[in-house]
Parts: C-alpha cells; sequence; structure tokens
C-alpha cells in the first residue's frame, strides 16, 4: 500500500534526478531515496553514463543501514550488465526490504525484469507512483527506447503574429536576452541540436552552448541535401558535428571530413534526406533530446513528416506584419482536417517575452 508519505520520498528522488537533468545522456535522469524509520539514509543520482547509478550512491552512503528500509526510484532498477552491475542485485544483496519505483524501465534489457528479480527475491515492490512526472523528465529516453527516434523539440523565435522574420530575411533579435539565455539551457539538456543548411549558410551559427556553465556540448547535426556546408563554417571549428545529405560527392564529403565533421549519406530517392531514416540513425547514435533550430523550410517538412513532437516557442510582443516569415511552411491547407493540434504543455513569462511549449497533440 502507498502512503502520503511514499510520495514525498518520491517526489525526493525525482528532485535529484533532475540533477542530471545536463549530463546523463545517453542515460535516463535517474534518483534513489533510502529511508529507514522515516529518515534517510542514503540517495543519489546518477550522473553520467558509465558512473555508478542511482541506487549505487544511495547504497553507499546508506552502508549498513539500507539493511530494512524502504528504496525510492525513479526508474525500476536495472537487472542487466551495462556499463555497471545489475542496480537490482545490489538492493538485494544490501537487505533492501521494499521498493517504491515511479515507472517501469522502457529499455528491452530491463522491461520489468528488474522488478521482477526483486519480487523474487522477497521485497515488496509497488511501481506507477508519481510515472507521469518520471516519464516527463526523460522523454527522450523513452521515446528512444520506445519507438526508435528520439524526441523532437522544436524552437522558434517570433512574433506575436507568429513571424520569424521579414520578408528580406531580416531576423536578428526579434527575441530579448532573457530568452535567448533560457534557449542555452534546452541547448545543453538535449542530445542534439539540428539546424538546416539554410540556417548555417545565412548566420553561419556555432549551435553550441554559450552563457552558461555545461559540461556537455550537444552533437551539432546539420541537414544539408546538397553538401552546401562550406568547410570554412564556424559551427565545424570545434568538431562534434554530423551532416547529413542525399548527395554522393565523394569531393565534398572528403572536404567537410578534412574539416571534422562526420558525414552521413541518407537519401530518400527525391534528392532529399531522408528524415524519418535520420532520426532512427540519431536514436541509433543514442541521442535522446533533439532541439531543432531550423527556419520554416526545415521546420515545415519536418512537421509535414509528423515527425515534430514538441514547439519551443518564444513569442515577442511585436507585430511584424504579412508579408514577414511564418514560423513553418506548411503549404496551403484546403481543410480544418489538415490542421496541425496541438496542447499547451507550459506557458510562462521569460523577460519581455512569453514562452509557450505546446505539443503535437498523439505524440
Ligand atoms: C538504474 N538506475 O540510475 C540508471 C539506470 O550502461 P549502464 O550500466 O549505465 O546502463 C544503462 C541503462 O541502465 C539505461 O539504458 C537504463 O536502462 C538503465 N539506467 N537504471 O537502475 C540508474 N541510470
Ligand atoms: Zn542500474
Amino acid at each position: 500500500m502507498l502512503t502520503p508519505q511514499d510520495s514525498e520520498w518520491m517526489a525526493q528522488a525525482l528532485r535529484l534526478a533532475e540533477r542530471g537533468l545536463y549530463t546523463t545522456s545517453p542515460n535516463p535522469r535517474v534518483g534513489c531515496v533510502l529511508v529507514r524509520d522515516g529518515k534517510v539514509v542514503g540517495e543519489g543520482w546518477h550522473e553520467r553514463a558509465g558512473q555508478p547509478h542511482a541506487e549505487v550512491h544511495a547504497l553507499r552512503e546508506a552502508g549498513e543501514a539500507a539493511r530494512g528500509s524502504t528504496a525510492y526510484v525513479t526508474l525500476e532498477p536495472c537487472s542487466h550488465h551495462g556499463r555497471t552491475p545489475p542496480c537490482a542485485d545490489a538492493l538485494i544483496a544490501a537487505g533492501v526490504s521494499r521498493v517504491v519505483v515511479a515507472v517501469q524501465d522502457p529499455n528491452p534489457q530491463v522491461a520489468g525484469e528488474g522488478i521482477a528479480k526483486l519480487r523474487n527475491a522477497g521485497i515488496a515492490v509497488e511501481s506507477g507512483l508519481m510515472e507521469a512526472a518520471a516519464r516527463e523528465l526523460n522523454i527522450g529516453f523513452f521515446a528512444r527506447m520506445t519507438r526508435g527516434t528520439p524526441w523532437v523539440r522544436s524552437k522558434t523565435g517570433m512574433s506575436l503574429d507568429g513571424r520569424t522574420a521579414l520578408a528580406n530575411g531580416v531576423s536578428q533579435w526579434i527575441t530579448g536576452p532573457a530568452a535567448r539565455r533560457d534557449v542555452q539551457y534546452w541547448r545543453a539538456r538535449s542530445c542534439a541540436v539540428l539546424a538546416g543548411v539554410g540556417t548555417v549558410l545565412a548566420d553561419d551559427p556555432q549551435l553550441n552552448v554559450r552563457e552558461i556553465e555545461t559540461d556537455r556540448q550537444p552533437l551539432r547535426v546539420v541537414l544539408d541535401s546538397k553538401l552546401q556546408t562550406p568547410p570554412s563554417a564556424r559551427i565545424l571549428e570545434e568538431g562534434n558535428v554530423l551532416i547529413y545529405t542525399a548527395m554522393k560527392d565523394e569531393a565534398k564529403i572528403a572536404a567537410l571530413r578534412q574539416a571534422g565533421a562526420a558525414v552521413e549519406l541518407l537519401p530518400d530517392g527525391d534528392g532529399q534526406v531522408d528524415l524519418p531514416a535520420m532520426l532512427r540513425d540519431l536514436a541509433q547514435r543514442g541521442i535522446n533530446e533533439v532541439l531543432v533550430e531550423a527556419g520554416s523550410t526545415l521546420n515545415g517538412a519536418l512537421l509535414r513528416a509528423g515527425l515534430v513532437d514538441e514547439l519551443l516557442l518564444y513569442v515577442a510582443p511585436q507585430l511584424l506584419g504579412d508579408a514577414a516569415r511564418g514560423i513553418a511552411q506548411l503549404g496551403e491547407l484546403t481543410a480544418l482536417e489538415q490542421r496541425i493540434d496541438l496542447t499547451w504543455q507550459d506557458v510562462r513569462q521569460v523577460g519581455a517575452d512569453l514562452r509557450i511549449v505546446a505539443r503535437v497533440k498523439g505524440k
């Protein structure tokens, strides 16, 4: 039976898990609290892939006090030998008597086996406490494990009338400094930032995390069907760039590789990059969350293909007028059924702008 105290301890485990927001990738963010006689005897969170899991940190802190305790874990304890040994075994060996789990691990190597292992050892296990919050924290990991593609979040700065740039392309500084700084946090938590070659040619951006401290830079991904990225582009300077193309031009590919980029050929037969194949390839590389920072062409293509899960919109209190560019080229819709339906996930003010997170319905 679950009690209100159980919820409090699980909330604490979730807060611990959140500390891994910027570091655990490709692993999930996981927290663990060990409680005995109403007191915390150990706590931990997963910091980095290859390092101990949340449970192991908590068990180390608790030592002998772990015996007879209840473990609150935001993800089912693992049962497999990955980079580290199974946490289920560690909990059993430490003599933990009850385990409360927020959500089952979607990793097919675990998927219920961790819970089964604990139960077989005579430990009482309850699962599903604060499940929604635990899934939310690892939305990308769940997407990669269950559907084989990352969670795709598309960011745009726009005016109140949904415009991103004047018709002549002038777009700098629609949103304010607070919004731009906020974007850095979304980049930092993402495993990859994706842009189209149009953005690379127009703005020559670096697409790395700046202004805020981070231990880990996301992979920068450029969608470049015709290999137009110049080897001198600033984005190539620090390495850690992957270019997807549809063009088998050996000389250009060699030049980009020479400039430090990885180049992957994924043609769709129409001269474009095969977008679903690109997302599957990113998932295979361990990418959980992708932040798309693209113009209306790529945003439109991704949205029309049903590949965007979430929009991250910064809305500036301005009107840019009819002739200005919109956030996504969707073509002309002739029936309302063709619209893309969204739900508001989060709305708040960031500096002088509004920040809206909207989710595509059904994602
Ligand atoms: C847990 N606690 O804190 C985490 C878990 O390669 P490894 O050994 O790090 O294993 C990674 C997998 O373990 C990962 O895909 C996920 O299924 C699980 N992560 N499990 O019990 C943790 N981070
Ligand atoms: Zn584990």
